[in-house]
Order: structure tokens, then C-alpha cells, then sequence
């Protein structure tokens, strides 16, 4: 049995699986580059361990430091959290190879899922929707042209190896299609190490569905329903919902049934997510398989009742999954927002600085998920997410509002986040109306323009003067000092 988890990665993922395995009674060793040597999940761990200067490539993607120090610490097991090297096979082999216990699926599983043609021939095998399409390990540029034709345009050309959106090209005429697959081909190289590519036809405005999903070393395989990606900026999430609004219990049945099918075909045994498009007439289509945990799994805990950290644990362990399906139910709405160092009004570019005050949301209906606390530093170095707000209520309107109340409430001084673009995006009419189809972002632009004043931000500034004459705590900045220049009612 697992007695220590040596958690290889940073931030709120760390300090969520600490929680779980806190929970489990084992012990938990963190690891830190030299910049996070202060960081939470450092603090929230039983021991920990420098592993490196701040380059991820010198840390945290070091495979050797990592499975060393798992060893040197006592760990018994690793969970890579997301991100990082939680979908690197050769990760995954080396682990094992070591004697650790990996929380992750078999490494057979991981390759196969991690190659896009590959899951796409495993998954027409399986009798799982799958967009139609061309793939070939030894067709010429010209057999893919004739290929493209006959599917007919729009198609979209992507990397086998790729992930992201990155490598993928619309083609939308004959004429196009030479370039777009030399393109195409030369950024697969370039990101992946692997020209591979294939073509589909193009799914023109989708939603962007994806099913949680669980399988074990004993054969049984379930999901635990659906999550609603489809506002991204640049294939990044943005906010995540459950239920989707478009789904009827028909259709998610149907596509619950083609998720599982999917692990089934590969004899998956972890935790994992199934990502689908959907058209809108109703159709469904595989997309990938995502071999991890992933940022936005809070959701669907909030309304199954199900942590997911736990279940990925005990199935490492090599215990049975406890549910059938009839035991898995969904109850009321969960939304998730994702709080990044970022600024949304300025094209998203990384902000990052220290945390001068934090003040968690708090309130019936709301989770607060984060690697941050007064005085952290936000680097450069690493993926900029700080915390994840993740609203509860028994429908999706009271979701919602507790959202807002969150966004409102969250205090973090010093460094500009996008929670005031999610406030927006939460208060758009077509977000409300449930129209949130992957081109969201791009049709309701409005999204992006600040037009609110500091007035609350000084309000708030304002009490942390009484707060610090009433403390006499010399050290507490003074909230010019915290939010820099400002005007009451200033719109900027
Ligand atoms: C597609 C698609 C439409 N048609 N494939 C995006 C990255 C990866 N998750 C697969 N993605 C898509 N694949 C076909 N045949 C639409 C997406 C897609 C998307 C595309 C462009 C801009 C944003 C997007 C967000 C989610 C999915």
C-alpha cells in the first residue's frame, strides 16, 4: 500500500493531491525549485526537497531529480499532477522501473492515447464516433490532397503528436492544402519531435464536450459525466461547467457510454478525461484522451460527491473502483474559473509579481482551490495559474451569482489576475442564454473591455488603513503602496 506520494509538480495541483493524500493518512513529499522554496504547497506538505533551479527543464521536468529524490525521500509512489510530465510515457516507464508505484494509467495505455492517429484507429476500432478522416504512416502530400478532396473542405489538418491546437491548420480549398500541410508538418517537428500529421473534416463552430472518466486494474470502467470546455482562448480553458446545457440525458447517456467504451479498448486504470466535439446537430466525435487529472476535475467532484484525487489513488493502490454506474449521479451546477496571473484587457500577457494580500472568497456554494497565499511570488518560469474558484448551487443561475459573489470577494493585491474578465464573461447575455460554443471569446468580444472603476478596490484599500492604524503593524503596506496608482472612480 502507498505510504508516501512524492507529489512531482507545483502550485494548486500540488497542494490539492497533499490534501487528498492527507486525508488517506500518507505522507507527502514536495518538491521545490529555488524560486518556490517558500511556496504553499512546500508548507502544506509532511517533507520536502529542492530539486533544482527555477528553468522547469532544470526541475521539474527533470525526470532523473525526480525518481532520485522519490527514492532518497522514502516515497513509495510519484503523482505527476497535470501539466509537466504527467502524459510522458517514458516517465510513466522510468517510474515503474524504479519500483515506484505511478499514479497514472499503464504505460501501454499513455503511449497509445498520446499519439492521435493511434487513438483514432483504436477508437473506429471500438465503434466510437470518430470524425471522418485520413490518417497514413506512408501516403505522399499528393494521397493526402485526393484524400482531402473526397472528405471535402473545410478540413483540418493536425499533428499526431500534437495537442493544444498547436500543428493544426483549416483548410478551406484544394488550393490551400499543400502549404497548410507543410505547415503543419514543419510545427509538428518543431513542437514535438514527431511530422505526423492527419486530416479531418472540420466541425465547424463545435462545442467542446469532455467526460470524466475512471478505470481500474480489475477491468471496470465508468464515467462521471460531462464538463463543458468550450470557452478557450488559444485551446486554453477559460471557465468550465457541469452540466453542459446543451445535452439532453439522452444524448449524455449515449456519450457516457462512448466515453467508457474508449478506456475499455485500451484497458485504461486511472483517472482520465474523454474529449469530444459536438456539432450542432447533436453529434458527437472523439477527439483525444487525456491521461491525467485535469485543472478543472473540481467540478465534477462538486456535483458527484466523487474526489477524484482519492479514487486516482486508490486505484494505484490497486483496489476496485466502489461505483457502478447506477451509483454515479450528477446534483445541481458546477462552474469553475480559473484565476491566472494575467491580463486579460492586454492580449493575456503574464503579469506576475508578489502577493502583497490574499483574501480567499468564502460562502455557502463556493471552493477555493489554490497555490498562493500572502507574499507569494508569481515567476515566469512556470504555467501562471494562482488559484480556482469553483462555484456550487442547485441550479446554474445560483452557480452563476455564487460565481460572481467569488470573483467580487477574491482579493489578490499585487498582481493583476483576470478575474475581472470572468466577471464579465459571467455577466454576457449569451454566456447566461447557455451559448457557449468554442468561438465564444471571438463573437463576444465586449468581453475583454475594462470598463469598471477602482471604487471598490479603494473601498477595500480604504479598510486596510483602519485595519493597520488599529494593528499598528508598521509592515502592513499601505494600499497606495498595494495598488500602485489609482484615482477613486477612475476608470483605468
Ligand atoms: C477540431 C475542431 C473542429 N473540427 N477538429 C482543438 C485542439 C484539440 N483539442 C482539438 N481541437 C479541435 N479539433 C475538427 N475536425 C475544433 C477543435 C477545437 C477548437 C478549434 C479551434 C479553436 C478553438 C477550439 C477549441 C476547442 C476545440
Amino acid at each position: 500500500m502507498i505510504k508516501k506520494i512524492l507529489i512531482a509538480n507545483r502550485s494548486e495541483i500540488a497542494c490539492r493531491i497533499i490534501k487528498a493524500a492527507k486525508e488517506m493518512g500518507i505522507k507527502t513529499v514536495a518538491v521545490y525549485s529555488e524560486i518556490d522554496k517558500e511556496a504553499l504547497h512546500v508548507k502544506l506538505a509532511d517533507e520536502s526537497a529542492l530539486i533544482g533551479p527555477a528553468p522547469a527543464n532544470q526541475s521539474y521536468l527533470n525526470q532523473d531529480i525526480l525518481i532520485e529524490t522519490a527514492l532518497k525521500m522514502g516515497a513509495d509512489a510519484i503523482h505527476p499532477g497535470y501539466g509537466f510530465l504527467s502524459e510522458n510515457y517514458e516517465f510513466n516507464q522510468k517510474v515503474r522501473e524504479a519500483g515506484l508505484t505511478y499514479i497514472a494509467p499503464n504505460v501501454v495505455a499513455m503511449k497509445l492515447l498520446g499519439s492521435k492517429t493511434s487513438s483514432r484507429q483504436t477508437m473506429i476500432d471500438a465503434g466510437v464516433p470518430v470524425i471522418n478522416g485520413f490518417q497514413s504512416e506512408t501516403a505522399n502530400i499528393d494521397e493526402f490532397k485526393s484524400k482531402a478532396i473526397e472528405i471535402g473542405f473545410p478540413v483540418l489538418v493536425k499533428a499526431s503528436a500534437g495537442g493544444g491546437g498547436k500543428g493544426m491548420r483549416i483548410v478551406r480549398s484544394a488550393d490551400e492544402f499543400e502549404d497548410a500541410f507543410n505547415a503543419s508538418s514543419r510545427e509538428a517537428k518543431s513542437a514535438f519531435g514527431d511530422a505526423t500529421v492527419f486530416v479531418e473534416k472540420y466541425v465547424e463552430n463545435p462545442r467542446h464536450i469532455e467526460f470524466q472518466v475512471a478505470g481500474d486494474s480489475h477491468y471496470n470502467y465508468i464515467h462521471l459525466y460531462e464538463r463543458e470546455c468550450s470557452i478557450q482562448r488559444r485551446h486554453q480553458k477559460v471557465i468550465e461547467e457541469t452540466p453542459s446545457t446543451a445535452l439532453s440525458d439522452e444524448l449524455r447517456n449515449k456519450m457516457g457510454e462512448a466515453a467508457v467504451e474508449a478506456i475499455r479498448a485500451v484497458n485504461y486504470d486511472s483517472v482520465g478525461t474523454v474529449e469530444f466535439l459536438l456539432d450542432n446537430d447533436g453529434n458527437f466525435y472523439f477527439l483525444e484522451v487525456n491521461t491525467r487529472i485535469q485543472v478543472e476535475h473540481p467540478i465534477t467532484e462538486m456535483t458527484t460527491g466523487i474526489d477524484l484525487l482519492k479514487l486516482q489513488i486508490d486505484i494505484a493502490n490497486g483496489k476496485e473502483i466502489p461505483y457502478k454506474q447506477s451509483d454515479i449521479t450528477q446534483r445541481g451546477h458546477s462552474i469553475e474559473c480559473r484565476v491566472y496571473a494575467e491580463d486579460a484587457e492586454k492580449d493575456f500577457i503574464p503579469t506576475g509579481g508578489k502577493v502583497l494580500y490574499h483574501r480567499p472568497p468564502t460562502g455557502l456554494g463556493m471552493r477555493y482551490d489554490t497555490g498562493i497565499t500572502t507574499g507569494s511570488e508569481i515567476s515566469p518560469f512556470y504555467d501562471p495559474i494562482m488559484s480556482k474558484i469553483i462555484s456550487y448551487g442547485s441550479t446554474r443561475e445560483e452557480a452563476i451569482e455564487r460565481m460572481k459573489l467569488a470573483l467580487k470577494e477574491t482579493v489578490i493585491l499585487g498582481v493583476k489576475t483576470s478575474m475581472d474578465f470572468m466577471y464579465r464573461v459571467l455577466c454576457n447575455e449569451n454566456f447566461l442564454a447557455g451559448n457557449t460554443y468554442t468561438n465564444f471569446l471571438e463573437k463576444n468580444p465586449e468581453v475583454f473591455e475594462n470598463n469598471s472603476d477602482n471604487s471598490e478596490l479603494a473601498a477595500f484599500a480604504t479598510s486596510l488603513i483602519n485595519i493597520s492604524h488599529e494593528t499598528e503593524n508598521e509592515d502592513t503596506p499601505l494600499p497606495w503602496q498595494i495598488i500602485g496608482e489609482w484615482e477613486i472612480g477612475a476608470t483605468k
